[in-house]
């Protein structure tokens, strides 16, 4: 036996480097250097029936201008009080109500927004307005000016993605707030779409946003034509279905640095095949329904999910998807850090 209290010579040791800072590494190695990845996270599923009556009481409860971003956190059922959905990832749902505007600031942290209900409200990204629709794939680059405004009818809900934990765990968070609650507007809406979202970029290309794509806005509109194409007219994969990556068009990488998208169209009668890989991911359902079957250490999972659900995956669990009436899903992971590390890893298991 290892403990300590079999071996009373070492527990006096221990107990006499204490006061120094000093623990032996044989006693947690096994936990530091874990043969696969153990995850505290667990998976889970929040239904937009369940979230949205408290978002709208959130809204009476509290203005946009006053709660600065009003915005229920999606946090793991394992990690509650961490403002996390994953170990790296924030998760979290942003109401704005008609005339409201969550007032100007920014952050060494990236966002992006997908936009699950309404529409008509916009961001502004350093000067620059984007209206925001359903399904479409918005960022907020690092460190860029942003105010979100809203202008139209009716409530408008959207899921904040955010690597809020990552820079938590560098210690690498700034941020200010603006001098006025609304940014002032220097160019036109779609500028940014028009210079680099037509497959073509300025002849002497820049990169506004160091780092991040120059684009902004991914409008849904675009991204469903392409999906809806390929599941007619290109091979289905028995893991995926039709799933895109969004990229940065300037190199053909991640849209964001810090934080890989995606969206998937699952065929009708699509039964997934499953997979794991050590990037958690957060899903949003655009269009549809479906199934997760999720298997890890911490046993198995059935996630039933419709329209404006989300869920979470987190690291190194097996998912399956299926989807009898065929649906649409949005997702975000940490993959792309992952890869810049090299310690990406997925199993695609045989069925
Ligand atoms: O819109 O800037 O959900 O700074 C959390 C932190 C949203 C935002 C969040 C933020 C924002």
């Amino acid at each position: 036996m290892n403990h300590p209290s079999h071996h009373p010579d070492r527990a006096q040791l221990y107990a006499d480097m204490s006061p120094h800072h000093l623990t032996p590494l044989w006693e947690v190695l096994h936990a530091l250097v874990p043969p696969q990845p153990q995850t505290p996270c667990v998976a889970a599923l929040w239904t937009y029936a369940d979230v949205r009556p408290f978002l709208m009481r959130a809204g009476a409860a509290i203005t946009a201008q006053e709660a600065i971003r009003r915005v229920l956190i999606l946090e793991n059922p394992a990690l509650r009080g961490h403002s996390a959905v994953t170990q790296s990832l924030y998760a979290g749902l942003q109401l704005i109500l008609p005339g409201e505007v969550a007032p100007s600031h920014r952050h060494t942290q990236s966002a992006l927004r997908f936009i699950v209900e309404g529409s008509g409200a916009y961001t502004a990204v350093d000067g620059e307005r984007t209206t925001m629709q359903p399904g479409d794939f918005i960022i907020t680059p690092s460190m860029t000016w942003h105010d979100h405004g809203h202008e139209a009818q009716d409530p408008m809900v959207w899921l904040d993605g955010l690597d809020i934990p990552m820079l938590r765990f560098f210690d690498a968070g700034f941020a200010e707030n603006g001098s006025a609650a609304m940014q002032q507007i220097k160019t036109p809406e779609g500028t940014s779409l028009a210079r680099f979202g037509h497959n073509m970029a300025p002849v002497r290309s820049s990169s506004p946003y160091g780092k991040t794509s120059p684009i902004f806005s991914y409008p849904y509109a675009r991204t469903r034509d392409a999906l809806h194409q390929l599941e007619r007219d290109a091979p289905i994969d028995a893991w995926d279905g039709v799933k895109l990556r969004y990229t940065n068009p300037l190199t053909g990488g991640w849209a964001m640095p810090t934080l890989g998208t995606f969206m998937q169209r699952l065929p009708a009668g699509f039964k997934g095949q499953p997979y794991r890989q050590t990037d958690g991911a957060v899903f949003s359902v655009v269009e549809g329904s479906g199934i997760a079957y999720i298997e890890s250490h911490h046993g198995k999972a059935q996630l039933k999910f419709g329209p404006r659900d989300h869920f979470v995956v987190p690291s190194w669990h097996t998912l399956r998807l299926s989807s009898s009436a065929g649906c649409v899903l949005f997702s975000y992971s940490d993959r792309p850090v992952h890869e810049a590390l090299g310690i990406h890893r997925e199993e695609r298991l045989p069925a």
